[in-house]
């Protein structure tokens, strides 16, 4: 990182990751230049450092170009295929992730500090959550970050992690070219974000480098063989193995489910034979609805065994497996995924705002009984086609709500695959009256014994600021619903 000492650094964007790296780079002696779309963004700055407002990504990218900056740092919601890398490329400036810039301050700052990192289609910020909580209870000091929200490098700036439970976006491994973790993951491959990235090979590519030069474990999805062909062609170190996680018996070399425990045949080599046993499914009763193991969801299963498989590699939980299921035990999910936030008149209300692809809200409607779901759908939906998603869901549901800029797309599925399903439209508006004019239309198609699923399947970003916002507005409106109708009744 010497180079950066008085280097010139274009930085594209002034959310999180932007002003992050902002902050890292002043420490290191570099002049920053700061380039983003909004002018609300670049005010907010308050003239701090050197920032220019350009009105849209063909004019940022031609700014770029007049900079002369020796390095340019890209938040992720810069798009692959747009012309502010298109740009870049043109005019041979290196573009870094901000993952990049964190993991080239670690060897500076403390290269024994080991990253376990992990990315996939969903599940990310659950497992993130599960590693970080083993890997705590095993005494390390070690935050999830990364896509979860919290810029890693700021954690590596502050010094004070042992280890880094990091989860990445494709986006982020786009730009991110020389990390080098302990144990990395791809719990899952399914078509996302394929408008930024160009296509589903494009983004296929992108979450297999996940797995480069990684030491010890390389992570993978026994049920999904994707994943095995993305470890079995990656370069990674010599001495790393491949450890896949299954709901099913784990053979050698895999951690999985032998009846309702979860059993490690993969880093224990004097034990691989008999499994070491790691946790039961009592030990994640918290995360099923109603705390009950019976209704567990498959997918929180897996997550927990790729959480397990990841800290194995880490020594101090090898040395204590007991770690595994103190620290499942210890996890509690973040908001917005799949948590009932109103019940009433019989119907049950479900935010699970976080499922911004159809890979996701499939998992979500999945659970629910035939005829008994009425579907909040709808948003950006970058690209994906919800065709299979709708034939896939159409036994669960008893009507749809239709929300957010991509509603063509989702009404033409629906009338294509669930004909005389009832669904309603909902106008374009600020995030406020689309949340409480979804929640009253859903309010008046559900049935006592109904759950109004908030599962949109897309982005949030056409209506909302984030799927954070989506999924707390929501449940405003859901609890000023099921307390009106309890008022009148
Ligand atoms: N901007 C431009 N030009 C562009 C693109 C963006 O000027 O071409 C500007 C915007 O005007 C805005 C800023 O860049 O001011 C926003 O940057 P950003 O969209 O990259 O967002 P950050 O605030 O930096 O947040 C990012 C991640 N966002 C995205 O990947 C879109 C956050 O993931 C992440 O938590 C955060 O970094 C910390 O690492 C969010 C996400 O939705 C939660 N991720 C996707 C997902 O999980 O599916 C990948």
């Amino acid at each position: 990182l010497d180079r950066l000492d008085g280097a010139l650094v274009g930085v594209v964007g002034a959310g999180t990751t932007g002003l992050a790296v902002l902050d890292a780079l002043d420490g290191l002696g570099a002049r920053s230049h700061l380039l983003d779309t909004r002018p609300e963004a670049v005010a907010g700055l308050g003239g701090r450092v050197e920032a220019s407002t350009v009105g849209d990504a063909p004019a940022l990218a031609a700014a770029l170009e007049g900079l002369g900056a020796d390095l340019l740092i890209v938040s992720p919601g810069v798009p692959a295929t747009g012309p502010v890398l298109r740009a870049a490329r043109r005019a041979g400036i290196e573009v870094w992730s901000e993952i990049e810039l964190a993991w080239r301050l670690q060897q500076e700052r403390d290269p024994s500090v080991p990253w376990i990192v992990l990315t996939g289609t969903d599940g990310k910020t659950t497992t993130v959550g599960m590693l970080a909580a083993i890997l705590s209870v095993a005494g390390l000091s070690a935050p999830a970050v990364g896509n979860i929200g919290v810029p890693a490098v700021t954690t590596v700036r502050e010094g004070r992690a042992q280890a880094m439970a990091v989860e990445l976006s494709s986006f982020q491994l786009h730009t991110t070219r020389s990390l080098s973790p302990l144990a990395s993951a791809c719990l899952n491959l399914a078509p996302d974000h394929l408008d930024w990235h160009g296509g589903f090979e494009a983004y296929a590519a992108d979450k297999a480098r996940v797995y480069a030069r990684t030491r010890r474990a390389a992570v993978y999805n026994v049920a999904d063989p994707a994943t095995e062909r993305m470890v079995e062609a990656a370069e990674v170190v010599e001495g790393c193995r491949a450890v896949g996680f299954t709901l099913a018996v784990p053979a050698l070399g895999q951690v999985g489910m032998v009846e309702d425990v979860l059993v490690d045949r993969a880093h224990h080599d004097d034990r691989l034979r008999t499994g070491v046993e790691l946790a039961t499914l009592e030990d994640l009763a918290h995360l099923a609805p109603g705390g009950e193991v019976g209704r567990l969801a498959p997918h929180v299963v897996a997550d927990a065994l790729a959480a397990a498989a990841l800290a194995l590699a880490h020594d101090a939980v090898a040395a204590d497996p007991t770690a595994v299921a103190r620290g499942l035990r210890a996890f509690t999910p973040g908001a917005h995924r799949q948590a009932t936030v109103a019940q009433g008149g019989g119907v049950t209300w479900v935010d699970d705002s976080k499922a911004t692809n159809p890979h996701a809200a499939q998992a979500a409607l999945g659970s629910l009984p035939p005829g008994t779901g009425v579907w909040i759908v709808g948003g950006d939906a970058k690209g994906a086609d919800l065709t299979d998603l709708v034939r896939a869901v159409r036994p669960v549901l008893r009507g749809a709500v239709v929300i957010g800029a991509d509603q063509a797309g989702v009404v033409a599925a629906l009338a294509e695959q669930a004909p005389g399903l009832p669904v309603t439209r909902v106008p374009h508006g600020s995030a406020r009256e689309v949340a409480d004019a979804a929640v009253a239309a859903a309010g008046a198609m559900a049935r006592p014994g109904d759950t109004v699923m908030l599962a949109p399947a897309c982005a949030s970003w056409d209506q909302f600021s984030s799927y954070a916002e989506r999924g707390e507005l929501f449940t405003r409106a859901a609890l000023e619903h099921v307390t009106g109708s309890a008022g009148t009744a």
